[in-house]
């Protein structure tokens, strides 16, 4: 059975599960990472010598990297919509994972690390400040991307939603200032009738 490694409250673990609850594919999920350990340990090491979750065991096939993950197991498991055959709908889906990946890492990280994960005598006010700017100039232009498609990289769900859900839904749940983004707040919703979505992502904020 496919093994999923990874907390349940990171983000980047979160987009796996969601997407095999989404594929129906049956897995086992076992904790790693934050309060867990294990990420140091040599057995976990040889499985993804980041020392970071997700990391994935198909079998004999280990896999990391969340946005890889996703993509192999919407190949693996089939669903055409989720990850389109298509060269150019693919590259949109594509697009907005890379993006999703690059753009909101850091600014992401810093933001939730200091609001929520440090202590007042702990926490970079500057780095906090910064990664909550930057994460409004983002979730902005997702707005605007979302004001003309349903979805991030077009007409249907896909993995691009599933690769940016897992930010969002921290983000617009965050006890901080946020400018209204109608397209965004709808996109929202219409996540909320997900199941999957519910199960994995909507969980407390930790
Ligand atoms: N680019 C990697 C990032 C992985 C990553 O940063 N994972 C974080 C959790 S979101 C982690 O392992 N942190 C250490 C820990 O949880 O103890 C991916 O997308 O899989």
């Amino acid at each position: 059975m496919l093994k999923i490694w990874g907390r349940k409250n990171s983000s980047n673990v979160k987009k796996v599960l969601w997407c095999a609850e989404e594929l129906n594919i049956p897995y086992q999920q076992v904790d790693a990472g934050g309060s867990f350990g294990k990420l140091n340990d040599p057995e976990y090491r040889a499985l993804n010598p980041n020392g970071l979750v997700p990391t994935i065991q198909d079998g004999d096939f280990v896999l990391w990297e969340s946005n890889s993950i996703l993509r192999y197991l919407a190949s693996q498991y089939g669903n055409a919509s989720l990850y389109p055959a298509d060269n150019r709908k693919r590259a949109k889906v594509e697009q907005w994972m890379d993006w999703t990946a690059g753009s909101f890492a850091i600014p992401f990280r810093d933001l939730i690390f200091n609001l929520i994960r440090r202590t007042e005598d702990e926490r970079d006010h500057a780095a906090l400040e910064a990664g909550k700017e930057r994460c409004k100039e983002l979730f902005t232009l997702a707005d605007k991307a979302l004001s003309q498609t349903p979805y991030l990289a077009g007409e249907t769900f896909s993995l691009a939603d599933i690769a940016f859900g897992p930010f969002a839904y921290v983000w617009l749940e965050l006890p901080i200032e946020r400018p209204a983004l109608p397209y965004l707040t709808a996109w929202y919703e219409r996540m909320k009738q997900r199941p999957a979505f519910n199960q994995i992502v909507r969980i407390p904020i930790t």
